[in-house]
């Protein structure tokens, strides 16, 4: 039976790849009653109807896997958030961050609208929170091309996606590196200071060079109900690389003494504001887990 990807998913059809063209196909009910549904990313088997669509019979183990956006088998994320319209909002960068870490994905930062910095105070700011991470950050901007060809080369060959709030340019950074694509793109609401969530689905592009790409949808929460808090530091490379010093062993980076963490963030190697939010997020863990 013929094998493809999935590259999109809308209303109940997904749409498998082939060489010449996607197939349309549904998904047998057998999968709803395992509460089981094909992600655009998984590969499937199916099986081919008279009329030229398709029954999907299998899914193919998944070798990561993301809920927010949902996506099956992408190998790096590429965490996008804008330095200007919408302000950047580390809490959500952040929590996204940690679920690409969680899923072992190769992660790059991507700052959007540089030009409209008016102070390039601000993009120091943000490469000094995050270099202690060790995550790669680049800067572009769709009006004055810059940062392009840079995303390009890190794109090629891979299979990634694109996520972040709505808003931030996601679908305009792809039609700067494809440009025969002409995605939607939607304006920033002056009043709201936010997007207007443009983009509707996921969807896989195929990249020239070979490696495909998804554009998804903007959100603006995301929690950790599937966490333990014991999982969370590993998340936070800066902090993983750390907590083998710490006295204890478990410990986790709140005030416990000797915590080799919390000495890295007073004398100022680790930024004070990540180690807070994911404070933050711990509790959040500790308070799902009480119900
Ligand atoms: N000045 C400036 N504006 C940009 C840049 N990139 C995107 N924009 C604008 O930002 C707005 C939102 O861009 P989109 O590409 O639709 O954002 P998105 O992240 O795809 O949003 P959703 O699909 O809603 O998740 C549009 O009006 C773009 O023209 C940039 O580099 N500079
Ligand atoms: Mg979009
Ligand atoms: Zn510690």
């Amino acid at each position: 039976m013929p094998e493809g990807r999935i590259v999109k998913a809308i209303s109940g059809f997904y749409y498998v790849r082939m060489p010449d063209m996607d197939i349309r196909c549904r998904a047998r009910g057998v999968f709803k009653k395992r509460k089981w549904s094909p992600l655009v990313g998984d590969i499937v088997t199916f099986e081919r109807t008279e009329n030229g669509e398709g029954w999907v019979t299998d899914i193919h183990p998944r070798k990561t896997e993301l809920m927010r956006p949902p996506i099956a088998n992408v190998e790096q994320a590429i965490v996008v958030g804008s330095l200007k319209q919408p302000e950047l909002t580390l809490d959500l960068l952040d929590r996204f961050l940690v679920h690409a870490e969680r899923e072992g994905l190769d992660i790059l930062i991507c700052l959007t609208k540089e030009d409209l910095v008016e102070d390039e105070k601000l993009i120091d700011q943000v490469r000094a929170i995050y270099d202690p991470t060790g995550y790669p950050i680049i800067t572009t901007s769709i009006e004055k091309n810059t940062g392009i060809e840079e995303l390009k080369r890190e794109l090629a060959g891979k299979l990634s996606v694109f996520a972040g709030q709505s808003g931030v340019g996601k679908s305009s950074l792809l039609n700067a590196v494809l440009p025969h694509l002409a995605l939607a793109t939607g304006e920033v609401s002056r009043k709201l200071g936010r997007g207007r969530h443009t983009t509707r689905q996921v969807e896989l592009l195929d990249l020239p060079g070979g490696g495909q790409v998804a554009d998804t949808p903007g959100f603006s929460q995301l929690s950790f109900m599937e966490m333990e808090e014991t999982e969370l530091s590993a998340c936070f490379p800066e902090m993983a690389l750390r907590a083998p010093r710490c006295k204890f062993r478990g410990c986790l980076h709140r005030n416990e003494p000797g915590c080799a963490v919390l000495e890295a963030c007073e004398n100022g190697e680790i930024d004070k504001g990540r180690h807070q939010r994911y404070l933050q997020f711990l509790e959040e863990i500790h308070d799902n887990r009480r119900y």
